[in-house]
């Protein structure tokens, strides 16, 4: 799919959820790179495009970390000196789409079969929004023979829930939908609350879906474990710098029709899509790597994302960072 298609969809929320939106990036930015190589451009200006592509697909959605790490892993290395072809920058560019790709799927596939273990014969498990890395663990358990029940959100304004249930209920898991505010009337019923992520930061806090902090809120008045899951290029590099992440505010017009709200003379609709759950509400964050504690995030950003990246460097040269 095109960089402005793909771009379009990211936005649009037609692509959602962290892990999908990082491939498709990926992906779009390699058939990119490979249209503009085959029309043997200069390399400066392949390189010009190529950043001018990431740019666009980096500004779509602000809060997914996953995204600007898959773009920077993507484009790892084509500007290095090293690089003298454009034939050789195209190359190496599929080489990196591909690797991500293929590791974000596999990473999937790890954290299923972790994931999986937390989960035992009689829980009940409770979800919230609509995460590949959450619903597989699931799945894999359900696999393995496990049997539990599940609670998932319904999650306004954009109703993701429907496709958690959908596809838990099409695997024959007994699943219950409820509406986000019937969470601390049932967390009573929930032995395990399981949700993904979109961002990790340096200090083990964690960004996810609105109405994410809530739930870990009642689950630790309940103490009941709260376990997120998510691929380690969902933690972010620029909190050790002093970045922060941004949280997406979308259109008053998911949670209520314009003609309606501009009745409300008095009134501003806030839709934020993504709030922190503080590091101390979690108690583990499984990543393919295995199970850490919030408390070790710096671990995975310094041995798995950091300098590896390149966003440390671009925050010494004194440029922004995304
Ligand atoms: C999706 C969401 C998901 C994470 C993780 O929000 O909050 O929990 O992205 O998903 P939105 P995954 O619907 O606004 O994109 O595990 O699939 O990466």
């Amino acid at each position: 799919m095109s960089v402005a298609d793909t771009a379009e969809k990211i936005k649009n929320m037609e692509i959602r959820g962290a892990g999908k939106i990082a491939r498709s990036a990926a992906g779009a930015l390699s058939e990119y790179s490979a249209g503009i190589a085959a029309k043997n451009m200069p390399l400066k200006e392949y390189l010009q495009n190529m950043h001018k592509a990431a740019d666009i697909l980096k500004g779509t959605r602000p809060t997914a970390v996953s995204l600007p790490n898959a773009v920077n892993i993507t484009l790892r290395g084509i500007d290095s000196a090293t690089i003298t072809s454009t034939a050789d920058a195209d190359s190496l560019l599929q080489r990196n789409a591909s690797e991500f790709i293929g590791n974000s799927k596999l990473a999937i596939q790890n954290i299923a079969e972790i994931g999986a273990r937390y989960i035992k014969d009689g829980d009940t498990v409770m979800t919230h929004c609509n995460s590949n890395a959450a619903i597989s663990c699931m799945l894999k358990a359900h696999e393995q023979g496990r049997d539990f029940e599940v609670f998932a959100t319904e999650v306004r304004p954009r109703n993701q829930g429907y496709l958690t249930i959908k596809t838990l209920s099409d695997a024959g898991i007994k699943t219950n939908f409820i509406v986000d505010s019937a969470v601390r009337y049932f967390m009573k019923k929930v032995s395990l609350v399981i949700t993904g992520c979109d961002a990790v930061t340096v200090n083990g806090a964690v960004i996810n879906k609105i109405g994410t902090s809530q739930i870990a809120l009642c689950a630790q008045e309940a103490r009941v474990p709260f376990i997120v899951v998510g691929e380690t290029y969902k933690f972010a590099p620029k909190t050790v710098m002093g970045g922060h992440i941004d949280i997406e505010e979308r259109d008053a017009s998911e949670i209520m029709p314009a003609e309606k709200a501009a009745l409300l003379k008095n009134v501003t609709i806030r839709n934020p899509a993504f709030d922190v759950t503080p590091a101390e509400y979690v108690d583990y964050i499984i990543t393919e790597k295995g199970a850490i504690p919030p408390a070790m995030a710096y671990l995975i950003i310094r041995e798995h994302l950091g300098w590896e990246i390149g966003e440390f460097d671009t925050i010494r040269n004194g440029k922004s960072v995304s």
